[in-house]
Order: C-alpha cells, then sequence, then structure tokens
C-alpha cells in the first residue's frame, strides 16, 4: 500500500512537470492501453484486502487527474498557434463583440414606467409567488370565484394556500396593506395562468397594474389619466372609448379601447372592422377591497387599471403570435435594437 502511494506521488509530479511533447504523446504514455495508468491499475491485485477501498479510490482518483491534465494539454494547444505562424499584427482592428438589444417586452415595459412616473406613479414589485389572500380573496373574489378554478390558476403541490399570481393586484394589495396614503403606484411584473399555449395565449404574461387611492378621486381622474397615457404610449392623434364592464374589484368596471392604429378606425382586420380595439380594463376601486386592506373606504377612494404588456406591444409592432415573445429567435430579437 505503501508502495502504491509513493508510486502515484512520484507520477502526479512528473505529470505536473510534464513538458514531454504534445496532448497526443501525453496520452500514449499515460492514459493509452499500455500507459502507466493502465499499468498502475494493475497492482491493485498485490494490495491487501484491507486497504482494496483506500487504493481504488486512491488510483481513481489518479486517473481522473491525469485525464485533467490530458484535457489541459489539448486545450491549450487549441488556445495557442501553431509554433509556424507568423507574427500577430498589432494594428489589426480588434474583432466586434455583438452588441445585445433589449428585450420588446422590456422596452415597452419601461416606456410605460416612465409614463407614467411623469405623472408622479412611483414603481411597486412583489413576489410572484403568493398567497390566496393578496391574489383572491383581497380582492373581493368571492371562495367560489371560477378564476380560482384549477384550471386558470397555478397551485403550488407544497401547501394550498400557495399559488402563482394571476396578476400583479397581489402587489397593489401589500401596498395598500402598508396604511400609508395617498397611494399612486404602478406595478409591472409577470404573471401565471394555466391555458393552452397558441398564437393568442400562453401560460405566462407580463402586466401592468396602476392604482391610485386618495381622498376625492373620481372617474374623471381615471379617464384624464389613461387618455394622457395611450396619447403618450401611441400618439396624439389617437381616441379612446371606455365601454362599462365588470371586475370583483371595481365598481363600476369598464374596458378601454383605442382608436385603430392600422386603420385609424375606418374597419380593418387587425380591429375586426369595428375601428376600436381593446387595450386594457380599468374602474373605481371596490370598498370591500378598501376595507379588506385596511384603508377606510368612506374616507378615501381610487381608481385602478391593469393592461398586458404583450397585448400592448403586439399592437404597437404588428406582432402576430405571442410566442414569438418567448421562444428567443434572434431573428425577431434583433429587429428591436433601438428604443421606442
Ligand atoms: C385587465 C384588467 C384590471 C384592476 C385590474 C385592481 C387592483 C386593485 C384593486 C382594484 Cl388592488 N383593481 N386592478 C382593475 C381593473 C382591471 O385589469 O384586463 N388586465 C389585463
Amino acid at each position: 500500500m505503501e508502495q502504491l502511494v509513493n508510486q502515484i506521488t512520484a507520477l502526479k509530479e512528473e505529470i505536473t512537470a510534464w513538458n514531454g511533447g504534445d496532448a497526443e504523446t501525453f496520452r500514449i504514455k499515460y492514459l493509452g492501453t499500455k500507459g502507466l495508468v493502465k499499468t498502475i491499475m494493475g497492482e491493485m491485485k498485490n494490495v491487501a484486502a484491507e486497504n482494496k477501498k483506500e487504493a481504488g479510490q486512491l488510483l481513481n482518483e489518479f486517473k481522473l487527474f491525469t485525464e485533467a491534465k490530458f484535457e489541459d494539454l489539448k486545450a491549450a494547444a487549441h488556445d495557442s498557434p501553431p509554433a509556424t505562424h507568423d507574427a500577430i499584427d498589432l494594428t489589426l482592428p480588434g474583432d466586434n463583440l455583438p452588441l445585445g438589444s433589449r428585450h420588446p417586452i422590456s422596452l415597452v415595459k419601461n416606456r410605460i414606467i416612465s409614463i407614467f412616473q411623469r405623472l408622479g406613479f412611483a414603481v411597486a414589485e412583489g413576489p410572484e409567488i403568493e398567497d390566496d389572500f393578496h391574489n383572491f380573496s383581497a380582492l373581493n373574489l368571492p371562495e367560489n370565484h371560477p378564476a380560482r378554478d384549477m384550471q386558470d390558476t397555478f397551485y403550488i403541490s407544497q401547501n394550498p394556500d400557495w399559488l402563482l399570481r394571476t396578476h400583479t393586484s397581489s402587489v397593489q394589495v401589500r401596498e395598500m396593506q402598508k396604511g400609508k396614503l395617498p397611494i399612486r403606484i404602478i406595478c409591472p411584473g409577470r404573471v401565471y395562468r394555466n391555458e393552452t399555449i397558441s398564437a393568442r395565449a400562453h401560460c405566462f404574461f407580463h402586466q401592468v397594474e396602476g392604482l391610485y387611492i386618495a381622498e376625492n378621486v373620481s372617474f374623471a381622474d381615471l379617464k384624464q389619466t389613461l387618455y394622457f397615457f395611450v396619447q403618450e404610449m401611441f400618439g396624439a392623434t389617437v381616441k379612446v372609448r371606455f365601454r362599462p364592464s365588470y371586475f370583483p374589484f371595481t365598481e363600476p368596471s369598464a374596458e378601454m379601447d383605442i382608436s385603430c392604429l392600422i386603420c385609424g378606425g375606418s374597419g380593418c382586420n387587425v380591429c375586426k372592422h369595428t375601428g376600436w380595439v381593446e387595450i386594457l380594463g380599468c374602474g373605481m376601486v371596490h370598498p370591500n377591497v378598501l376595507d379588506n386592506c385596511g384603508i377606510d373606504s368612506n374616507k378615501y377612494t381610487g381608481f385602478a387599471f391593469g393592461m398586458g404588456i404583450e397585448r400592448i406591444t403586439m399592437l404597437k409592432y404588428q406582432i402576430k403570435d405571442l410566442r414569438l415573445f418567448s421562444e428567443n429567435d434572434l431573428r425577431f430579437l434583433k429587429q428591436f435594437t433601438s428604443a421606442v
């Protein structure tokens, strides 16, 4: 055993100091079928039974050591120019490093953020793994509401109370619970819904929600804020309209349309010949939601809205298939090299 240890130590020193030639010469000498590694492996049969385990480990470690040295020699040969290489021309320009570009979702998200920041909205963020209260209960979604259904929500199997957030409203609930008023925030982030993937649906997407709570906040404030937003986002000539809608967390609720960017309102395929395209949902925060989050609904009112960033991006760039956003095809991504 002692002899084996000594032999291996000596061989390791020899290998570390190796300058006997190229990687192939090394391989033949140490790792070939008649190489020294094979030979020394043969020593196993002379090792006493009680030392076999230790010897086996030693030999194995030695083999790995030798193989690593072989890989190093190969890599070094690859990195260094052949001996006959001409002198390097230091006057040549360097290699260009390819520049990346921002993802279109990031570009549009940043644009949305900067528009709302000019109106005094701060950005708030929160966890993507949420509990039932922040994602559903606080938002006036009754226990048996279909949105809680397994079909829509990804639940975390470890704990039936945990789920992947289905909207960033949960971040706004957390802000409201802090109790610092007034609140004027937007919440960008990734959200998850259990949908079959297609050109129009994905199991995750990105959202920006907004919330403004203070005394005397009215629906007129909501309309003007969102009108300002679309003008900054899509241009001064864009028109808006509000249609009545329903969300459990707002009352009254509305959906906002903008005049079709493609045909300007005269009717085309994009707007399905209506002249209008839907871009977001909104409404006055339901008093139950304020109460659930510890805010006095007799004193305070607020408005809220939510939009899908993918949807805004598709409208802005006329992108027809949602899957392009998550496939990471450079031919697609390279088209967005400048800021929006
Ligand atoms: C949509 C519609 C909406 C909200 C989100 C909200 C949040 C709180 C309280 C009340 Cl904390 N409302 N958010 C309100 C109306 C619509 O989203 O279509 N999103 C993609």
